[in-house]
């Protein structure tokens, strides 16, 4: 196929890949910003290389006609979660959105890959936008836990650096490191809800404090600077205390004050009461 016709084949999986990326990493930021734990550490994309997709084609007689119809991971998203608990939430949330209709699941977790791998993935349908037209296309959405990513990550290098063929040594080295990450992943769901509740407190600590300082800088642009001074030592003394709900109670007087001050200037350039 020539260069061209390449970049005309791919070009439409090239947008899948960046929409379905930026609305997953939308996902993520929403959950930030609601202060909800997010079951979602990181989303990435890629388009499969093109000797990637010539390899699978001889691999699986795979004709250029059918490409489209038959290679299901030539867009491709990985989703990588904390806690294997968390590859179920996401798999609901999309499950649960009208833009993504999931075709196939192909579970390798319950069965894990003969090579030991570890992880769950989605194909669906996604239509995108193109100056022909709308075009529905397959993504391929791996889900997959930290360690899972690791062992996957490690054993594509390996199986690049081998040529696809692994030293016995080294695949059952491989295999004995998949069985450790499924310990490991079995051991980390018994600390689950401990990193929920402080994933959760760090995101609020973290809100609570850039909302204090915008309002802080609010207030020293038209409040008296001496004031605003002595409340922004005041700030420093509790956050140093780290309790959260004296940083809560700090916030809310402020957003008080805050207020106060604003009603203030909206009288005072009236000339009336409101
Ligand atoms: P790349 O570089 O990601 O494009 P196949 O597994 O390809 O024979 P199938 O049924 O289409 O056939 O595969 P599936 O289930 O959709 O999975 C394909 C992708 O899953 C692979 O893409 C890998 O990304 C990942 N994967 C599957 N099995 C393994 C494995 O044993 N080790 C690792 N590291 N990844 C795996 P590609 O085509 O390999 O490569």
């Amino acid at each position: 196929m020539e260069i061209q016709l390449w970049r005309e084949l791919l070009d439409p999986y090239s947008q899948a890949v960046s929409e379905v990326e930026l609305k997953l990493n939308n996902v993520i930021r929403e959950f930030h910003r609601k202060n909800r734990y997010c079951p979602i550490v990181q989303v990435s994309g890629r388009v499969k290389s093109v000797s990637s997709i010539l390899e699978k084609m001889q691999r699986k007689n795979i004709s250029f006609d059918s490409l489209a119809e038959e290679m299901e991971d030539i867009a491709g998203i990985r989703v990588v979660c904390h806690f294997v608990e968390d590859i179920d939430t996401a798999i609901i949330l999309i499950q649960n959105r009208s833009d993504m209709v999931i075709r196939q699941y192909k579970d390798y977790m319950t069965e894990h890959k003969k090579s030991g791998y570890r992880s769950y993935h989605l194909v669906v349908d996604y239509t995108v936008q193109t100056l022909d037209g709308p075009r529905t296309l397959p993504v391929e959405i791996q889900i997959r836990t930290i360690a899972m990513d690791f062992w996957a990550t490690s054993e594509h290098f390996l199986q690049y650096k081998y040529k696809g063929q692994l030293p016995k040594h080294v695949a059952g080295q491989l295999q004995r490191i998949a069985e450790a990450t499924e310990v490991l992943d079995n051991e980390m769901m018994k600390v689950r809800n401990d990193v929920m509740d402080a994933e959760i407190d760090s995101q609020l600590r973290s809100s609570l404090v850039s909302d204090i300082l915008n309002t802080l800088e609010n207030l020293f642009r038209k409040k008296n600077q001496r004031e605003v001074i002595k409340i922004q030592e005041e700030f420093y003394r509790i956050y140093c205390m780290n309790d959260l709900e004296e940083l809560q109670h700090f916030h809310d007087q402020l957003d008080l004050l805050s207020e106060d001050n604003r009603t203030q200037s909206v009288q005072s350039k009236d000339g009336e009461e409101i």
